[in-house]
């Protein structure tokens, strides 16, 4: 048990247990050493309470470039002293991640997909759990692509849901499938919401984010290296995900939602649209915001 908590007594108590961050793992209590192998970082070399303790948002995403101009923003927007140009990337001991932090704010990378995610999201909750962060938000900040919404629109994920429109994630564990839920905190979700209604030019709904495990062939894309359906085809599933609620799709939403609900954190995905699917061919279009109907895809984004 964390010596914090030792202190902990009366009525708070069980407040104070709920705001932690919890590890689902009880080896972790008999390591000597727990090496955050892929941030470079440990809790023997690292002093983890002072450097991360206060930390209270979390935003990750995928590209490395982003985080740093993410976290460079931060910086300017709580007016931080010091230059933003100058912010160091924590984990420059490994190429496999970035990360920023800028007051309470911490940005990190991700790369593609649910494996690359979720080791970041093991080495991460782990970080925020030996730091004693209490009270923390985690944001997905997404791109993907729009089912039905044209791009530019910005989709605040309701529900991560799988292949077949389920709101659970599969992790195959010692050979068997384990299914865990994918609820996302609502409180938040709203409040993106709430804040996204006072911005202008930036159209945001809530709807279903569709996850895959595939950019290609997992999304429904004709122009792979392999394709093994119909355009028709298709265009029949991505019919199906949108009445099942789902506008939009990418390749993180699941695992993010399942491992930040089963270490009681509160969890929000948000994703910015670059490009829909009812293409015949392509992958990407332009970011029209507006509509420009001159790129040949935004005039097809509408809903089905
Ligand atoms: C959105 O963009 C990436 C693929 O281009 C992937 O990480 C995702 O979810």
């Amino acid at each position: 048990m964390a010596p914090i908590l030792l202190n902990c007594m009366g009525n708070d108590h069980n407040e104070y247990i709920k705001q932690q961050v919890h590890v689902k793992n009880p080896n972790l209590e008999s390591m000597e050493e727990d090496v955050l192998y892929h941030l470079s970082l440990s809790t023997k070399t690292h002093n983890l309470p002072e450097m991360f303790g206060d930390i209270k948002f979390v935003c990750v995403g995928g590209s490395a470039n982003r985080m740093k101009a993410f976290s460079q923003f931060i910086h300017q927007e709580l007016k931080l002293p010091g230059n933003p140009e100058e912010i160091s990337d924590i984990c420059e001991g490994t190429d496999r991640y970035c990360m920023y932090k800028v007051g309470p704010v911490l940005s990190l990378s991700h790369g593609m997909g649910v494996p690359s995610i979720s080791i970041m999201l093991h080495e991460l909750i782990k970080l925020l759990y030996h730091a004693q962060c209490r009270d923390v938000v985690l944001f997905r900040l997404g791109t993907s692509g729009g089912v039905g919404l044209a791009p530019g629109t910005v989709v605040v994920t309701d529900k991560a849901v799988d292949y077949s429109f389920r709101p659970q994630f599969e992790q195959v564990v010692l050979g068997k499938v384990i299914t865990r839920s994918t609820e996302l905190d609502k409180g938040v979700a709203n409040e993106l919401l709430q804040c996204s209604s006072e911005l202008q030019n930036i159209p945001t709904v809530i709807g279903n984010t569709m996850c895959t495990h595939d950019f290609y062939e997992g999304q429904g894309r004709l122009d792979g290296a392999l394709c093994s359906f119909s355009n028709e085809e298709k265009l029949d599933y991505l019919k199906r995900a949108y009445e099942a609620g789902v506008r939009n799709i990418e390749m993180e939403s699941t695992v993010f939602a399942a491992m930040c609900y089963a270490c009681g954190l509160k969890g929000s995905i948000f994703n910015l649209l670059v490009h829909h699917f009812t293409s015949r061919t392509q992958s990407f279009s332009p970011l029209c915001s507006p509509p420009c109907s001159g790129c040949g895809l935004c005039d097809i984004a509408e809903p089905f």
